[in-house]
C-alpha cells in the first residue's frame, strides 16, 4: 500500500501518535482527528475524504498567487536541476539570491535596498533584532537594545520573534519572554469601548509609544515594531492617524522603525506593501508568506541605507543561516513576483476585488444581529461576532463562539481563522467575485447555525 492510499482513519491514527501539531491543543484535535489535506488548485482545497473546501485563509495569509500553479513549479524543478543549493556565506552567492534581492530592493518603498535572506517570518524577524542592536552597537550606542512591539502584535514562534509579539499565551509557554521587550496597546478602536472617535484614539495610542519611551529612556530603546494591519491579533486596522504618529515619534527620538510585512507584503493590502498603504517609510522591513506564495519557505529583512551603511563599516556579520537565499526557494519567489506583476494582482486587490470583497461582507455584517464590525482593508477582513450588537457585548467565551464557527465553516466547505470573537478571512488575490459570493454564503450559514445555539445557552447561563 502506498502512502497516498491510506485511509482517512490510519492517517489520523499516525498523527496522533506520531506528530506534535503547531498551535492545536492535542487533546481537542484528537476527539475528532485532524483533517489530512491533500491537494489544491486555485482558490480550493481537498481533504482525503474528496471534500472539496474554499480556502478562505490562502493557507495561513500566504498563498496570494492561489494553488497549482504550474510556472512555480518549474521554476522549482528547473533550479533543482541545475543548482539545487548553494549558500551565501563565505563570499558565495548564485545567481538567484542576488536577483531576488535587486527584485526586493526595487519593490520596497524609500531607501530599503540592501536584503538579508532567511527561510520563515521568524527567522527574518530573529535577524531584526540581531541586525537593529548590532545597527546601534556600531553607532556607539550599545544601549538602546529594547523593542517596544504591541499587545496581540504576532512577529513568529522563535525565541526572539515570541518576545516581540504581544501574545500572553505566548510569552506564558516556557518562560519566552525574554528580557529587552517592551509592549504597548494595540490599536483596536472597536473593542476598545473608547468614546473617542477613530481618529482621536489612533493618536492617543500612538502617544502610548512616546510615553513607553520615555518611560524607559529614549537612549535604551532601538526599536519599534509593529505590522501594517495585525493579522494574527484579528485584522487590526489602525486609525488613519495611528501610523503618522508612530513615524513622528520614531524620529523624535532617533528609534528605528520596524514593519513587519510577513502577512500585508505582496498585495495582500492592495499595494506591493502595507508600508505604503499606511504612508509608513520604515527603516527595517522583514517579509515572508506571499514573497514566495508559500511555495517554499523564504523569507527576507530589507533595511535602509542609513542601517546598512553602518552594518557595511562594521566588519565581519556574524550571522546567517544554512538555507539563507536557496536557491530554489529564490527561483520560486522570482516566479511568484512575475506572476503578481504580470496578472495585475496588486491593483486588483485595490481596484477590484478588494472593493468586492468589503461590498459583500459588508452586506453581511449590516444584515446580521451577531456581526458588530467588518474591519480590514485589501484582502484581509475580520468580523466581529457578538451576542448584541446595539451594546456591543462578546458571546461569553466560555462558548468558543468563534471556533464554533470556524467548525460549522469546514462543514460547510469553507476555511476560516477564529481569532478569540472574530471570524477572519484572507483568501488568495486571484479570488474570483463569484467565490467571494460563495465564502460569504458559507460563513453566513455558518453563523447562523451557532448563533442560534449560542444565544439560547447564553440564555441559560444569564450572560448577555
Ligand atoms: N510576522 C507576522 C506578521 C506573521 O503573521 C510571522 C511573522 C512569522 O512567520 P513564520 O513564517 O515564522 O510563521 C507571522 C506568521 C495565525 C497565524 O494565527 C499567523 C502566522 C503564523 C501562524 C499562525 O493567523 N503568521
Amino acid at each position: 500500500m502506498t502512502n497516498q492510499e491510506k485511509s482517512t482513519a490510519e492517517w489520523q491514527a499516525l498523527d496522533s501518535a506520531h506528530h506534535v501539531h503547531s498551535f492545536t491543543d492535542p487533546k481537542a484535535m484528537a476527539a475528532k482527528g485532524t483533517i489530512v489535506v491533500t491537494r489544491g488548485e486555485g482558490c480550493w482545497i481537498w481533504d482525503s475524504e474528496g471534500n472539496r473546501i474554499l480556502d478562505g485563509m490562502a493557507g495561513l495569509w500566504c498563498v496570494n498567487v492561489g494553488y497549482g500553479r504550474r510556472e512555480l513549479v518549474e521554476a522549482a524543478s528547473r533550479q533543482m536541476e541545475a543548482l539545487p543549493y548553494y549558500s551565501n556565506h563565505f563570499q558565495s552567492a548564485t545567481p538567484q539570491m542576488i536577483a531576488l534581492a535587486d527584485k526586493l530592493a526595487e519593490l520596497t518603498p524609500g531607501d530599503l535596498d540592501h536584503v538579508f535572506f532567511a527561510n520563515s517570518g521568524s527567522e527574518a524577524n530573529d535577524t531584526v533584532v540581531r541586525v537593529v542592536r548590532r545597527y546601534w552597537q556600531l553607532q556607539g550606542q550599545p544601549a538602546k537594545q529594547i523593542f517596544i512591539g504591541r499587545t496581540l502584535g504576532y512577529h513568529g514562534s522563535t525565541l526572539a520573534a515570541t518576545s516581540l509579539g504581544g501574545m500572553a499565551h505566548m510569552h506564558a509557554m516556557g518562560h519566552s519572554l525574554l528580557p529587552g521587550f517592551a509592549h504597548i496597546p494595540h490599536p483596536h478602536w472597536y473593542l476598545s469601548g473608547t468614546a473617542l472617535d477613530r481618529d482621536a484614539f489612533g493618536l492617543e495610542c500612538a502617544r502610548a509609544l512616546e510615553a513607553k519611551i520615555l518611560e524607559l529612556g529614549a537612549e535604551n530603546v532601538a526599536a519599534f515594531i509593529g505590522e501594517p494591519v495585525q493579522g494574527a491579533g484579528g485584522v487590526i486596522d489602525p486609525p488613519a492617524t495611528y501610523w503618522p504618529e508612530i513615524q513622528r515619534i520614531c524620529r523624535k527620538y532617533d528609534i528605528l522603525l520596524v514593519a513587519d510585512e510577513v502577512i500585508c507584503g505582496f498585495g495582500r493590502t492592495g499595494r506591493w506593501f502595507g508600508s505604503q498603504t499606511y504612508a509608513i517609510q520604515p527603516d527595517v522591513m522583514p517579509m515572508a508568506k506571499g514573497l514566495s506564495s508559500g511555495y517554499l519557505p523564504v523569507a527576507a529583512v530589507a533595511v535602509n541605507d542609513r542601517v546598512f551603511a553602518a552594518i557595511n563599516e562594521g566588519g565581519l556579520i556574524a550571522h546567517g543561516y544554512t538555507y539563507s537565499g536557496h536557491p530554489v526557494a529564490c527561483a520560486v519567489a522570482l516566479a511568484n513576483i512575475d506572476i503578481i506583476e504580470r496578472e495585475g494582482l496588486v491593483d486588483r486587490v485595490r481596484e477590484e476585488i478588494g472593493p468586492y470583497f468589503r461590498t459583500v461582507l459588508g452586506q453581511l455584517a449590516d444584515s446580521h444581529a451577531n456581526i458588530g464590525e467588518l474591519r480590514g482593508v485589501g484582502l484581509m477582513a475580520a468580523l466581529e461576532l457578538v451576542s448584541d450588537r446595539a451594546i456591543r457585548s462578546p458571546f461569553a467565551a466560555e462558548q468558543a463562539a468563534a471556533i464554533a464557527v470556524r467548525e460549522k465553516c469546514l462543514e460547510n466547505g469553507l476555511i476560516a481563522r477564529a481569532v478569540n470573537q472574530a471570524m477572519v478571512l484572507s483568501p488568495a488575490l486571484t479570488i474570483s467575485r463569484s467565490e467571494v459570493d460563495q465564502m460569504a454564503e458559507r460563513l453566513e450559514k455558518s453563523i447562523d447555525a451557532v448563533a442560534d445555539r449560542l444565544i439560547a445557552t447564553a440564555g441559560e447561563l444569564g450572560t448577555a
